[in-house]
């Protein structure tokens, strides 16, 4: 618990401090000559060195102290140093000040000689003697400014620039600038070009598509708006991509233009969408009001102006869903929960009571972003208080993405004891099919309760508990009985099914005797379609995929292998996690089928690539923060063991009574330790992160686990299964990197993870184990706090939600908090 400093520091996402010092802290208005001058520059020996640079201004280098100071000033969007020295020159009072980069952003180091910290830095001090004279960084006088387009185009077309400012032709394209594709491929269909303009100019600028023909198609609204960065640099890159129309306004002309990205997915379809075009068997690529799966759905959704209701109640009953009778919390009477379905755009509402004696509640709808509505995450202690006993409240949300996920409770494990089900929403899709066929959970099943296990597990120093039976479809044989579930298929049709692992702790291998799938989405992420025979199945993780009924007619297994032998959970009775796809005509055979051979793994599949082709930035050197993850085994006074899942040292636990909206509302920032809170205060800056495990106290635990992050997608820039390094960095792939919201760190090893702040609010990181949840492995990112009440305004039921849960809690209830909380 060394990290003091951790919780408490504003601004901190970006600036991963060590001790070795990043080249480009040699700070200089002219960091080139700097750098080459003294590129060995570092502290102590260059200690009081000085430089001049071209511009005339001094500098000395001074070995300084970090005291991970505040922020000077925003840098726009792009980060380099002399950038920071202009951010510093225009605050009052930043003289002999030092500092260092970090996205977007420069913060102070600390004023020489009187530090406070322990870190040693190397800076350059700006002399004050000629610091206020010339003004010296020779503030650019031109900015060449490159403009990355990323989009499709047929053979033959082109795409020009064109915007509000004479050198883009003020909307003329034909007076614009014309892109060059000379790094375009079927991957990286990239459109380029660079104009020189005077700094600070304000541009608002709108691609178009030129075909061969002439006909200009222009990129849908908004304008896209930019101010040229002010400052030393010469030249900077902004990478977009095309918009898509999300209304249908133009002639039949301009709408084709929206859709021409060809869609591999669709070869069976001759037809490219229109705006006529609809969802049908031929033509899933499409959807409605001109929106289809070429739809940036960051921004841009339906408003069906429609309203799906739910009202559930959660009881504490006795289900036997394998044969064997145990305690189960159903909603409505149900395990799994009612399916949520509903179209893109949509949105849903759902009344939830709970009708548990015992317990809080809490639902959290996996994978659903919460735009600008976190207060709906369902997240105990972060963004609500629980719903206490005899209580009943309203979710409501929109379905902003399409695909497919699940809901769950996120008070501590109680979803392993049946409170979630799944969630389907209709959108377009990357493939044909002819047949919905609907989500297929698969979980892990224990004829203890889960939350007697959790209790277990967190003092004991043993291997976590073995799951007794897993369930497909909420179902599956077992000594006392059950059933396999039985899917039927269609011979010769494409059946879409929703592959999901709702489960506590085990990760499977699942595949169709005799048949391959092919995978459209991973997650809520539509991904350009491929075959595989098997899929790894992390918990929490979603995939779409497509059976063609194309084998001899008959009954087949479908197998869930729990992945024991890759150490991703054990389960007594894996080799007969299965249920049947039989063709019409055969559903009451048992299966003699044989199963698909793969390699035991518990890592995530690989090759997959979004549909929706995006860039991350590359992240510079200190750009990526580490979280570093390990298990420690604390013996109390009294000689108990408990079991922790750490996070740089802290576990989490969260207050019930005090979530973290509470905090925001009340303007509180005194965030308890291990609350685990990360503040990222600005939006629209990218985040890099790297989840590193590392060796447990006293054992070494080394175990994958599944990370999941709440209200964004991330994309997952690399994996390593040693311990990464600041090169490791230059390894990863920015390049339409896979995105999805749960992503295995592997055993021993680390997760490279970016996402950027697009979504104000409280947002949970966590691993998806339940024991490790349970056992604090999590942090929450607490993102614009300043702009949550009234971008994602607090429900209006919060403070009576809490009025209620305080007076239970207080009241002496039959259990207390015992653990995370989430
Ligand atoms: C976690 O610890 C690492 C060093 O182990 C440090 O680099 C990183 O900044 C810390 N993370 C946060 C969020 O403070
Ligand atoms: C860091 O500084 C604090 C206070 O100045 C001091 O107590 C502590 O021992 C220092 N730690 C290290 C590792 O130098
Ligand atoms: C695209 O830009 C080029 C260069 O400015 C210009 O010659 C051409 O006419 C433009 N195309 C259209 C359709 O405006
Ligand atoms: C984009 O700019 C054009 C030209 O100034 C303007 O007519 C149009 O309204 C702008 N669109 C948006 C969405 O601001
Ligand atoms: C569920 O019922 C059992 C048996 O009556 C009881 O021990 C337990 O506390 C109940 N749980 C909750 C959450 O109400
Ligand atoms: C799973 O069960 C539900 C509810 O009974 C059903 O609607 C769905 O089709 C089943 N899924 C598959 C893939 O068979
Ligand atoms: C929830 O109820 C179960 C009994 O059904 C109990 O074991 C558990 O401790 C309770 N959890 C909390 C946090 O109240
Ligand atoms: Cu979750």
């Amino acid at each position: 618990m060394h990290f003091s400093r951790f919780f408490s520091i504003s601004a901190l996402a970006a600036t991963a401090f060590s001790s070795a010092i990043p080249k480009e802290e040699l700070v200089g208005r002219d960091s080139t000559v700097l750098e080459t001058r003294d590129a060995g520059a570092i502290c102590p020996n260059q200690n009081g060195k000085t430089y001049t640079d071209s511009g005339s201004v001094q500098y000395t280098v001074a070995c300084a102290q970090s005291n991970n100071g505040a922020v000077v000033g925003s840098t726009g969007t792009t980060t380099n140093l002399p950038a920071c020295m202009l951010a510093c020159d225009a605050k009052s009072g930043c003289k002999g000040v030092n500092f260092r980069t970090g996205v977007n952003q420069c913060y102070f180091i600390g004023t020489v000689g009187s530090n406070v910290g322990n870190s040693t830095y190397n800076c350059a001090i700006k002399n004050s003697a000629t610091a206020t004279s010339t003004g010296a960084c020779q503030s650019a006088t031109a900015v060449a400014v490159t403009f990355n387009e990323l989009v499709a185009t047929n053979f033959g077309d082109s795409v020009n620039l064109t915007g509000s400012i004479s050198q883009l032709g003020n909307w003329s394209p034909g007076l614009g600038l014309a892109l060059n594709a000379n790094q375009y491929t079927s991957s990286n269909p990239l459109w380029s070009g660079t104009v020189t303009l005077p700094p600070g100019t304000n541009v608002q600028y709108k691609y178009v598509q030129v075909a061969a023909d002439g006909t200009v198609n222009w990129e849908a609204d908004p304008n896209h708006s930019f101010v040229v960065p002010t400052g030393c640099a010469t030249k900077t890159t902004i990478s977009d991509k095309w918009q898509v129309l999300s209304t249908v306004t133009g002639s039949s002309t301009s709408l084709s233009s929206v859709v021409k990205n060809t869609i591999t997915a669709t070869s069976t379809s001759s037809a490219k969408p229109t705006s006529t075009c609809t969802n049908g068997p031929t033509s899933r690529n499409c959807w409605s009001g001109g929106l289809d799966i070429s739809t940036d759905f960051d921004n841009n959704w339906p408003t069906t102006g429609r309203t799906v209701s739910y009202t559930w109640s959660i009881t504490n009953t006795t289900l036997s869903p394998d044969g064997y009778s145990r305690p189960v919390f159903a909603i409505n009477g149900q395990y799994p929960g009612p399916r949520i379905e509903a179209n893109w755009g949509d949105m849903i509402s759902v009344t939830v009571t709970n009708n548990l004696a015992d317990n809080g509640t809490a639902i959290h709808w996996h994978g659903i972003r919460q735009y600008h509505n976190n207060g709906q995450d369902g997240v105990p202690g972060v963004t609500e208080c629980p719903l206490a006993p005899g209580q009943t409240k309203t979710y409501t949300w929109r379905a902003t993405q399409y695909g497919s996920s699940w809901y769950h409770s996120h008070f501590s494990c109680q979803y392993g004891d049946g409170v979630l089900g799944p969630i389907m929403i209709h959108g377009p899709a990357t493939a044909n099919y002819d047949i919905e066929l609907g989500p297929l959970p698969i979980t892990d099943w224990y004829y203890q309760t889960v939350n007697y296990h959790a209790a277990l597990a967190e003092h004991q120093n043993a291997l976590p508990p073995e799951a007794d039976n897993a369930l497909i479809n909420g179902t599956n044989t077992s000594p006392s009985g059950g059933k396999h579930y039985v899917t039927t298929l269609t011979a010769g049709k494409k059946h879409r099914v929703r592959l999901m692992n709702t489960g506590v702790d085990n990760h499977f291998v699942v595949s169709l005797d005799g048949h391959s799938m092919q995978v459209i989405a991973s997650d809520f992420v539509p991904v350009k379609p491929f075959a595989v025979t098997s899929l790894f199945l992390g918990i929490g993780q979603r995939y779409d995929v497509i059976i063609t009924a194309d084998q001899s007619p008959g009954a087949y297994w479908f197998r869930a292998d729990v992945q024991d032998s890759a150490g991703c959970g054990t389960n007594f009775n894996n080799g007969n996690i299965r249920s049947i796809f039989a063709y019409t005509g055969h559903t009451t055979e048992t299966p003699i089928s044989t199963a698909q051979s793969y390699t035991p793994t518990c890592g995530d599949q690989t090759g997959l690539v979004p549909y929706w082709n995006s860039f991350v930035p590359q992240g510079q050197t200190g750009t990526f923060t580490e979280l570093t993850t390990a298990q420690l085994q604390q013996t109390e006074t009294d000689g108990s063991i408990t079991v922790y899942w750490q996070i740089n040292g802290s576990a989490m636990s969260v207050d019930w009574q005090q979530p973290t909206l509470e905090y925001v509302r009340t303007s509180n920032t005194n965030y308890p330790k291990d609350a685990n809170l990360i503040q990222l205060p600005t939006e629209g800056r990218w985040t890099y992160w790297v989840i590193q495990e590392v060796a447990g106290n006293p054992y070494n635990v080394a175990v994958p686990h599944p990370i999941h992050l709440h209200g964004h997608d991330f994309y997952v820039l690399g994996t390593g299964t040693t311990t990464w390094t600041a090169a490791d960095a230059n390894n990863l792939n920015y390049d339409n990197p896979t995105r999805r919201d749960v992503a295995m760190l592997p055993t021993n090893g680390w997760l490279a993870l970016a996402f950027v702040t697009d979504n104000p609010g409280a947002w949970l990181m966590h691993c998806h184990i339940a024991w490790h949840a349970d056992e604090g492995l999590a942090v929450q990112f607490l993102e614009s706090a300043s702009t949550i009440g009234t971008i994602a305004q607090i429900p209006s039921d919060f403070q009576s939600q809490c009025s209620a849960w305080d007076s239970y809690y207080n009241g002496h209830p039959a259990y207390l908090q015992h653990d995370s909380g989430i």
